[in-house]
């Protein structure tokens, strides 16, 4: 190749990287998994690393020798393959090893799992049930529950011919109307249950993901340890608008959670003492209507 061929080439493959290597780039496509926000999330990232190191070890082990063998005892070089068929030492060694190195393993795995499912102890427990397409939350013992919809900007952007560049909304299919609000540092315990068909609960930074089945109620826990808002979707293909059905958990200080609490109980009671007087006046209507009737009879 001509020397100021080689030399083009080479810049045209630098600029690429380049392009390619921009900042943005680079933050949409990490490779690991993220660590996330709670003690359980951090777990499973550790878990995995561990692993993959244990994976790394052994494909560098194995590959080394194998690439070695095929390259030094080549036929070319010579090498005369040997005749045995079993060898009783080396089939003990290459059982042992493996099973060794999976129950080592399994350890730190299974104590992570008993973990997970370990929701004894919780400072509070939380219902979401799964509707086509939405979310419904129930704050167990605090008399507050509401529906988690698609927020109207997302709505707008996703319809046929809206017009609407989907780039120019915040967080776009990933905002809500009503987010589920909890404490920091708090052991939440969920109960996840669906009502139309099977739906799955998910936020990543939690490291958490129930599948909410009809008729049947899972559980899961977190403590977040970190203040902000965490987002994550349906997982489980649960029909037409299965991608506008989003999670978004917004981990508020104590203080702003009991405020928010209050307001929600307030807003409640403002919707329901209405609905109250409304009731006591038909009652009082109806029984009039019987005294004049139960009269004209007499
Ligand atoms: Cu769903």
């Amino acid at each position: 190749m001509p020397m100021n061929m080689k030399r083009a080439l080479g810049a045209i493959s630098a600029t690429a990287l380049a392009a390619l290597w921009s900042v943005p780039a680079a933050a949409a496509w990490t490779l690991n998994l993220r660590e996330g926000v709670t003690e359980l999330s951090r777990e499973i990232y550790g878990l995995h690393m561990l692993i993959l190191w244990v994976c790394v070890v052994i494909a560098v082990a194995v590959f080394s020798v194998m690439i070695y063998s095929i390259a030094t005892f080549r036929k070319s070089k010579g090498a005369v393959p040997a005749t045995f068929e079993h060898n009783t030492r080396a089939e003990i060694i290459w059982t042992v090893i493996p099973v060794v190195i999976l129950v080592a393993m399994a350890v730190p795995a299974a104590r992570t799992l008993v973990k997970i499912e370990d929701t004894r102890g919780a400072d509070m427990t939380i219902k979401a049930t799964g509707y086509q397409w939405k979310w419904q939350y129930n704050y167990i013992d605090e008399d507050v529950s509401y529906f988690s919809t698609l927020a109207q900007a997302s709505n707008e952007a996703r319809q046929v011919n809206a017009g609407i560049d989907v780039h120019s909304v915040d967080n776009y299919l990933l905002e809500v109307d009503n987010p589920l609000v909890v404490p920091v540092n708090k052991k939440v315990r969920m109960l996840v249950t669906a009502a139309d068909v099977i739906h799955n609960w998910w936020v990543p930074d939690f490291g958490m993901k129930k599948d909410a089945i009809p008729g049947y109620i899972n559980e899961l826990w977190f403590r977040a340890d970190k203040v902000g808002t965490y987002r994550g979707q349906c997982a489980e293909l649960c029909g037409r608008d299965h991608g506008f059905m989003p999670v978004v958990v917004r981990v508020v200080e104590q203080a702003e959670y009991d405020s928010w609490l209050a307001s929600q109980k307030a807003a409640r009671q403002a919707a329901a003492a209405p609905a109250a007087q409304t009731a006591a006046v038909t009652t009082t209507n109806a029984l009039e209507t019987t005294t004049v009737l139960v009269a004209n009879a007499e």
